[in-house]
């Protein structure tokens, strides 16, 4: 955030996360991190995102004991250094934190879509209400998230990563 001018759209974006329910915390250098401190506490939890997205310079941040490298993304290549080789847990506020290798891209081939719908906060107030019971709220008719899609109630890029990921899943099956 703090290398932006312009950040009203990457928060408006993030506010539509909040109102479905999810936490949304900021962070960068000089940042305090109490909220997120508060949510660590007492849990296991991983740091995933692309490589540069600043998951070790995090950490570092919760504890500069940690010392753990962190590297700049390369300019020319607009993308992060793959800098953290492994996974490993930190002790972090009564919890555990895992810095893991960053990705560039992601692959839900080995991923059981069948109750992914479950897992999506947008989703929830809408899952059981759709005509067939095990309606995956793709092509099916009276699909109430669909229609809640189209209303505007469910974040449609939410739907549209939803949507992805079923029909990506569905190719390799
Ligand atoms: N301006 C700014 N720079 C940041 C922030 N977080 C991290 N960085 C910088 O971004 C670069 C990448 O940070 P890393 O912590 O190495 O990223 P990473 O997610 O651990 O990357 P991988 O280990 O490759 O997955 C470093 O140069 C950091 O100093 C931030 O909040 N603001
Ligand atoms: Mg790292
Ligand atoms: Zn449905």
């Amino acid at each position: 955030l703090d290398l932006l001018d312009r950040p009203e759209e990457i928060l408006a974006d993030l506010e539509k996360y909040k109102k479905a329910g999810y936490d949304v915390v900021f962070s960068n250098p000089g940042s305090d991190d109490k909220e997120l401190q508060e949510i660590l506490n007492g849990k296991v939890s991983v740091l995933c995102g692309q490589s540069g997205a600043g998951k070790s310079s995090l950490l570092n941040r919760l504890n500069p004991d940690f010392e753990l490298q962190t590297q700049a993304i390369s300019k020319a290549l607009g993308r992060g250094k793959h800098t953290t080789r492994y996974c490993q847990l930190h002790h972090v506020c009564d919890g555990l934190v895992a810095d893991t290798p960053g990705f560039s891209s992601l692959d839900f081939t080995r991923l059981d879509t069948s109750h992914l719908d479950a897992c999506i906060l947008d989703f929830k107030p809408y899952i059981h209400t759709c005509r067939f019971k095990d309606c995956r709220h793709l092509n099916e008719p009276d699909c109430k998230i669909k229609e809640a899609v189209e209303n505007g109630e469910i974040n449609p890029s939410v739907y549209e990563d939803y949507k992805n990921i079923m029909e990506e899943r569905g190719k390799k099956l």
